[in-house]
């Protein structure tokens, strides 16, 4: 299955973000109008850790695993499993997930440079060499200073593509929901 991956800090807003999407989801499915099928998940590789996945049915392209990864932070977490999920989801950011990267854009805003970890500049650093891979989504647009936020975000990070979001107010859900569906399978970075 291909694996989408919502990586980022710690309260960057992943976890809303995905339940947001499953809502949305599941709204458009009760329409009968698209495939989006979203359904109880683990994420890979990680039987008995925590952790939430959403399993999205994309039509002619397959089904794709939507799973939050532990956040991302200045400190390592303290088990080992959790770390092992995170190494794996590095290991498939760089290869062939898809890279959902969560960034609190008011945070950005509010306290500059000071609110991006070093796991954001090296996930950047994965967007701008895959490209396509890649979607940036600025999220929690709904406070103040998002606005400032992800006008920096667009120019330190140079992201490919990016997405302004907030899973309080629904911004960008659907949106982003319409990108997973358009988005391509990606091919490992090796074989282009
Ligand atoms: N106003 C607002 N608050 C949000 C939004 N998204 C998340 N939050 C808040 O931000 C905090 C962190 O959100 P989570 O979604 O749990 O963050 P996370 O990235 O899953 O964090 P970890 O699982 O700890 O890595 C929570 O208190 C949320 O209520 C948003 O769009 N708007
Ligand atoms: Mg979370």
């Amino acid at each position: 299955m291909r694996e989408a991956l919502l990586m980022g800090q710690p309260g960057a807003g992943k976890s809303e973000i995905l339940r947001a999407l499953a809502r949305t989801a599941r709204r458009r499915m009760e329409r009968g109008r698209a495939a989006g099928f979203p359904a109880a998940g683990r994420p890979p590789g990680a039987p008995g850790l925590p952790g939430e996945a959403l399993v999205l049915s994309l039509g002619r392209w397959g089904r794709l695993r939507v799973w939050e990864v532990p956040g991302l932070g200045s400190r390592p977490l303290p088990d080992p499993g959790l770390r092992w999920l995170q190494s794996r989801a590095l290991a498939l950011a760089v290869t062939s997930g898809l890279v959902l990267h969560v960034v609190d854009a008011a945070a950005v805003g509010a306290r500059g440079k000071e609110a991006l970890e070093e796991a954001d500049w090296e996930l950047a650093a994965v967007g701008l060499r895959r490209g396509d891979g890649y979607l940036l989504l600025a999220a929690q647009m709904d406070r103040p200073w998002a606005a400032t936020g992800l006008e920096r975000l667009r120019r330190w990070l140079e992201p490919p593509a990016v997405l302004p979001v907030s899973a309080r107010t629904g911004e960008g859900i659907a949106g982003l929901l319409r990108y997973l569906r358009r988005v391509r399978p990606l091919r490992p970075l090796g074989s282009r």
